[in-house]
């Protein structure tokens, strides 16, 4: 049976989340949003009230929420400010290769920090010659002896500049294309560098770092699965993550909505509000019908990963379609605002520009697309591609990744 109800306990965390984003994030947002200024704060006071890190499994401290409650908190959030929780949610980012591959030291360490205190962690993925091609990355680990040398360049890493630990994708067979790549866990203080940290469109209060690696050496025990896993590890991530960006688009997009909703009851022009007219009433109700869409298809790549099933295609269903609609949602909003909706005294313009990245991280609307197009046209079947699929224990003795099986 299909129910959308929730219970008393998501929707008391539903509110929860949405009572914080209305008392300590938007009260800021558009301020910090100014200056790009990093909400420290408000890290601490999500951290307390334990709106950060929920997907901490019992075992390392956390509260191991289900993804869906994840992404109950992460579209009330950013219906605050989608940048802000960029910078809350990106633990989950950065530690679900950990839940996946690490060790049991590695994960009682890592995961233990975040759970300690309000730290941050960063995932690595991307580098200025590897976006969406993520098998062009040129950062090498090599082993020697019990260690492994890392050196190379990343790009676009939130929180990159305020991180305690990285987790790190790197080539370990530069023949192998996407079968010589490998994931590690790397402390801030092995010598990761912060190059630089990017002034952006939008998202402005979340650190965007460009960093680098250079002879930073890391323990064997540091290696995420297998050597050469690390390609299926990070879509494995990805898979698990896209329902919460997803979730985080409709936020933005439900706040623009409301925006637009209250501004055309009380904007008048031709001697009535202009809400009466029918032009504005086909943007509302587009715009209410794409955040509700957005929602479902958000969910359920959310309910499919916690019923223990495979939602590859749902959740780039799920983000693609949530990433477009917030765009075009954010466009109606200024739409309806007209001339004020370009000025940045009104709410509406950030929102505009907050909704753009939605459609480029964590995939791109066209990487989505792809992932769609080769998911109808030639299904994988279940089991397949899974890390450790083929190892009974991995080599640093973690629990082997196992891939969900098929919806
Ligand atoms: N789960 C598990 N395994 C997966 C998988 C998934 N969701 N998707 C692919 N794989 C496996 C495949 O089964 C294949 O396994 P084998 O080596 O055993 O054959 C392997 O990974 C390679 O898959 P594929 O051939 O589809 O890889 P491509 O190089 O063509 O890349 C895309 C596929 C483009 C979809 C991928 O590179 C991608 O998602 N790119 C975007 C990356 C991204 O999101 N970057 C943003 C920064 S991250 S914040």
């Amino acid at each position: 049976m299909v129910d959308f109800t929730l219970t008393d306990e998501q929707q008391n965390l539903r509110e929860m989340a949405h009572d914080f984003a209305e008392k300590e994030i938007r009260p800021v947002a558009w301020e910090y949003d100014k200056d790009g200024t990093f909400p420290e704060e408000i890290i601490k006071k999500a951290w307390e009230v334990g709106l950060m890190n929920s997907h901490v499994p019992e075992a390392y401290g956390g509260v191991h929420a289900s993804t869906l409650d994840g992404c109950l908190i992460e579209e009330e959030l950013s219906w605050g400010c989608s940048g802000i929780q960029t910078t809350l949610g990106c633990n989950g980012l950065a530690s679900a290769p950990v839940i996946l591959a690490g060790s049991e030291e590695i994960k009682r360490e890592y995961l233990g920090r975040l759970i300690e205190e309000p730290l941050l962690a960063s995932f690595c993925l991307t580098e200025p010659d590897a976006g969406s091609d993520v098998s062009g990355m040129r950062t090498t680990a090599v082993k020697k002896g019990d260690k492994y040398v890392i050196n190379g360049s990343k790009v676009f890493i939130t929180n990159g500049g305020y991180a305690n630990w990285y987790t790190v994708y790197a080539k370990t067979d530069k023949e192998a294309g996407h079968r010589g790549i490998s994931a590690f866990v790397v402390p801030r203080d092995a010598g990761v560098v912060v190059d630089k940290k990017e002034d952006k469109l939008g998202q402005r209060a979340s650190n965007t770092a460009a960093i680098s690696f250079n002879d930073v050496e890391v323990p064997a025990s540091h290696l995420l699965g297998e050597e050469n896993q690390g390609f299926k590890l990070a879509m494995m991530t990805l898979d698990r993550t896209r329902p919460g960006v997803a979730a985080m688009a409709v936020g933005i997009a439900r706040a623009a909505m409301e925006f637009a909703t209250e501004y055309a009851k009380e904007r008048v022009q031709f001697g009535v509000p202009i809400a009466m007219h029918q032009g504005i009433q086909f943007m509302i109700a587009d715009m209410a019908t794409e955040v509700e869409a957005a929602r479902l298809l958000a969910w359920k790549s959310a309910v499919l990963l916690d019923q223990g099933k495979r939602n590859t295609m749902v959740s780039s269903h799920a983000k693609r379609f949530a990433a477009d609609a917030a765009m075009k949602v954010t466009t109606d909003a200024v739409q309806v605002y007209g001339g004020y909706g370009f000025i940045k005294e009104y709410p509406v313009e950030k929102l505009f520009r907050d909704a753009k990245i939605m459609q480029l991280y964590e995939g791109t609307s066209q990487i989505q697309r792809l992932v769609i197009a080769r998911e109808t046209l030639v299904p994988r079947r279940a089991g397949s591609g899974a890390p450790n699929a083929a190892a009974a224990t991995s080599s640093n003795g973690a629990t082997p990744a196992k891939e969900p099986s098929a919806a």
